[in-house]
């Protein structure tokens, strides 16, 4: 077992997190305040190769692997969770296409998403009635002609009202027949017939855009099926694995943010004639919260690590998101209740972390589908 980074990834690394504590970190608490989308920062991660970090070089991407995109994620979360979830859900979509596209899908989208044309990716599972089971989703695809007509509904759709680029998941089989009557298929931001729907009012993650997304007789050509018909659903599954070591990363990063700011304050803060950071108590959470954030981060590592192995990861994954999730909300109420009064102000990033973490249990699935998953899993592996 080797823990050393490689060379490609301490540079991806260190690109990552180069650019988010120069640029993106001075610009956060104005995303969050202001609600504003960050689109010529991501345009610029693109340009260093952070939305395509696992995708490969013909189209643009950075060919750096999986462990290397978690600690590229990483750094960008500690900085700002609402660039760092745009650059999740691009980078997921790249991948998907990248690997059930066709030779044209793959040159004509995968480079629009590397090279930050597309600004984002946007991935359209959830429906309003359809979000942990997605088996239930309403959204249809019928084929006429050269086309495929799209007419629905989408909920929650992360950068929905800027990707230029979106895999949207639809029902081309009988509703009885559930999971394996769904298809994916590639949508343009901007196609006639899809609307943008209101952007959310979040409690965190304020510079992301969440909108819904309706499908009106959405016309789009035969050629924008990603895989075959009635695939769908494993496809969803597929991408969504690997879209929860994109979040456990982004709980790490917020947490190790929130580590580091309550470090700092304690240093600083005096009380009773002393730093806090004297105190017994504060040590003990402070403690804490390292060994938690360490072990997260194992686990978020070693779920990329298995999946850039092509071993089956979706255990590991979902292990890893829950757990560092979790993780991320108790760290982050430590490093409040650790500022004191200061901490509940926005004079300090710590209620913005706090308040961009508690989603990290939501979406992507939630913390029980997680266990759901987890549970299935071990089954099969200690069953008889
Ligand atoms: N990888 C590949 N294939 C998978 C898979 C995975 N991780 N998980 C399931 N599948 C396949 C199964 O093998 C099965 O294939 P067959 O039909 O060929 O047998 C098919 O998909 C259906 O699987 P299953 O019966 O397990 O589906 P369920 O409806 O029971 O749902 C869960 C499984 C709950 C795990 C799934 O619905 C899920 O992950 N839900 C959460 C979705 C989510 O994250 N939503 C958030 C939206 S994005 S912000």
């Amino acid at each position: 077992m080797n823990l050393e980074l490689t060379e490609t990834q301490r540079l991806i690394r260190d690109t990552a997190r180069t650019y988010a504590r120069e640029k993106i970190a001075p610009r956060a608490r104005q995303h969050d305040r202001e609600e504003l989308f960050p689109k010529d920062l991501l345009q610029e991660m693109a340009q260093l190769g952070l939305m395509g970090v696992n995708l490969p070089a013909a189209y643009g991407g950075a060919e750096a692997g999986v462990v290397a995109y978690a600690l590229a994620m990483m750094e960008v979360s500690g900085a700002c969770a609402s660039t760092a979830v745009a650059m999740a859900v691009t980078n997921m979509c790249g991948e998907l296409i990248s690997r059930f596209g066709t030779e044209a899908q793959k040159q004509k989208y995968v480079t629009r998403l590397t090279s930050g044309e597309a600004v984002a990716g946007a991935f359209a599972l959830s429906e309003p009635q359809a979000g942990s089971d997605p088996a239930a989703l309403r959204t249809t695809a019928v084929k006429r002609g050269d086309s495929w007509v799209l007419n629905g509904s989408k909920q929650w759709i992360t950068s929905g009202a800027h990707a230029g680029v979106m895999v949207v998941w639809a029902r081309t089989g009988a509703m009885d027949a559930g999971s394996r009557g769904l298809s994916c298929f590639i949508v343009e931001g901007g196609t006639e017939g899809l609307h943008v729907g209101r952007h959310e009012d979040k409690m965190g993650l304020r510079g992301s855009n969440t909108v819904a997304l309706t499908f009106e007789d959405c016309v789009i050509p035969a050629e924008n099926l990603l895989g075959h018909e009635g695939e769908g659903f494993k496809l969803a599954m597929i991408a969504l694995d690997g879209g929860r070591i994109g979040i456990g990363s982004q709980a790490c990063g917020v947490a190790r943010a929130a580590l580091e700011a309550s470090v700092r304050y304690a240093k600083e803060r005096e009380a009773f004639g002393q730093p806090i950071a004297e105190f017994g108590g504060i040590k003990q959470y402070l403690a804490d919260m390292q060994t938690e954030l360490s072990a997260a981060e194992l686990l978020v590592l070693r779920a990329a690590q298995m999946k850039e192995e092509k071993r089956p990861f979706s255990r590991e994954a979902s292990m890893a998101k829950l757990f560092a999730s979790e993780m991320s909300q108790r760290v982050c109420d430590r490093a409040i209740q650790i500022h004191g009064g200061y901490g509940y102000i926005d004079e300090f990033p710590v209620e913005r972390y706090y308040r961009d973490a508690r989603v990290q249990q939501i979406y992507e699935g939630t913390s029980e589908i997680q266990r759901l998953v987890i549970a299935r899993e071990t089954f099969k592996q200690f069953g008889p």
